[in-house]
């Protein structure tokens, strides 16, 4: 299976006064020629998808006609997760009815979220999308005291994984600040004020790939792309 792993759109966003979606469109554009040439199988959108929970109408529509290309004419199906940018009921509008057009959105951190299965030929590969979950969030979902970012992630995994075959592949989808990665250049506000808001490399260990937005493991700049093969 091909993936096309992107992450921190954050359409609509001005930077020193200057807005940036001519250019965000540019880039976009360049996406959905990479999805072609690529002939990817799937696209993935690892939060940050605006820059802001109401974005301006302009960012909205560019995001809107980028689906639409990739879901009407390309036939993908697109994978989408809240970044700590968006805001998370906003964004889940329409959930259920776009799911069957294959456009999985997931913005509303859930306690009953199921992961998204995808077919090639050897099989199902599942993706556990996790929307950006803040402690408080995942405290009152789950009924226990999830004292920081790091165990509220730990919280989401659990549940995906009690719904993914033990043997199955497996793709997590996740917007966070992992230990030891750099943070997507001049991108982000900070997470939270005190308190640690990094999560630990070895949540992600059950899985055979992580789609990441917010931080990458290795130096990409911000709107690039990088697609796997996952057989
Ligand atoms: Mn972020």
């Amino acid at each position: 299976m091909r993936i096309l792993h992107t992450s921190d759109w954050h359409l609509g966003r001005s930077f020193h006064g200057l807005h940036l979606l001519e250019d965000q469109a540019v880039v976009l554009a360049q996406i959905l020629q990479i999805a072609k040439d690529s002939k990817v199988d799937v696209v993935v959108v690892a939060g940050d998808i605006y820059d802001r929970a109401v974005p301006p109408t302009d960012a909205v529509g560019l995001l809107n006609a980028t689906l639409e290309e990739l879901i009407l004419n390309l036939h993908l199906p697109v994978i989408l997760i809240a970044g700590n940018h968006d805001n998370p009921d906003r964004l889940n509008f329409g959930q259920a009815l776009f799911a069957q057009k294959q456009l999985y959105i997931y913005g509303t951190v859930m306690a009953n979220a199921t992961p998204v299965a995808l077919e090639d030929k050897y099989g199902s590969v599942y993706f556990a999308p996790l929307t950006y979950c803040e402690p408080l969030t995942a405290t009152e979902l789950s009924g226990e005291k999830q004292p920081n970012h790091d165990a509220a992630l730990a919280w989401q995994i659990k549940q995906m994984l009690a719904q993914i075959p033990a043997d199955a592949r497996k793709i997590a989808v996740a917007h966070a600040f992992v230990a030891g990665a750099m943070p997507t250049p001049d991108s982000e506000r900070p997470l939270a004020v005190g308190g640690t808001t990094t999560v630990e490399l070895k949540n992600f260990e059950p899985f055979n790939y992580t789609a990441l937005g917010h931080c990458t493991l290795r130096k990409i700049a911000v709107l690039s792309c990088v697609t796997v093969v996952l057989s």
